[in-house]
């Protein structure tokens, strides 16, 4: 049976996960103002991957036979000043996201609860990708500056980003998100 603390922690994740979903699409909202196809197609993806994330933890805690709780989503961050600080704002966010991640398997830990543990390695890896392609795309908004032709290609190529299979499948319920 999965100890309260655990499952508290890990309902939290839901809401910091759904948040993440929330903050960017209304990030999207503001590229689409923007006209920036491309910026606003990386982020409607990204709103889904966030989904998903939370969907991986409701799944878990079912699995584990815990009760998911939804709390309230608290109001995102509407506009920016321009790319670099959008884009400052997702690689911090994702940076918080990591440490929660950190916190929740700390308590998996002290609770010795190993299957938590196990399943927030998923995470801890995920984090990893996360925070590294926000700061990719940061790194490139840096070095074109404002320069009108480098934002262009820079909406090119994340106009190229395509959804994960592994979500799909996981929303036409072709698999399980474990
Ligand atoms: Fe769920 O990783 Fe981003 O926030």
């Amino acid at each position: 049976m999965i100890k309260d603390k655990v499952l508290k922690a890990l309902n939290k994740q839901i809401n910091e996960e759904v948040y993440s979903a929330y903050l960017y699409a209304s990030m999207r909202a503001y590229f689409e103002k923007l006209n920036l196809k491309g910026f606003a197609n990386w982020l409607r993806i990204q709103v889904q991957e966030e989904l998903f994330h939370a969907r991986k933890f409701e799944n878990y805690i079912y699995e584990r036979g815990g009760e998911v709780e939804f709390y309230e989503i608290k109001e995102p961050t509407k506009s920016w000043k321009n790319p670099v600080d959008a884009f400052e704002a997702v690689y911090k966010h994702e940076c918080h996201i990591t440490e929660c991640i950190n916190k929740l398997a700390e308590i998996a830990e002290k609770e010795g609860d190993r299957s938590a543990r196990m399943f927030l390695d998923w995470f801890v890896n995920e984090q990893v990708e996360e925070e590294a392609n926000a700061d990719e795309i940061l790194q490139k908004l840096h070095m074109v500056k404002d320069a009108p032709g480098g934002i262009y290609w820079i909406d090119k190529d994340l106009g190229q980003r395509a959804i994960n299979p592994m979500i799909i499948a996981d929303i036409t319920g072709a698999t399980t998100a474990q």
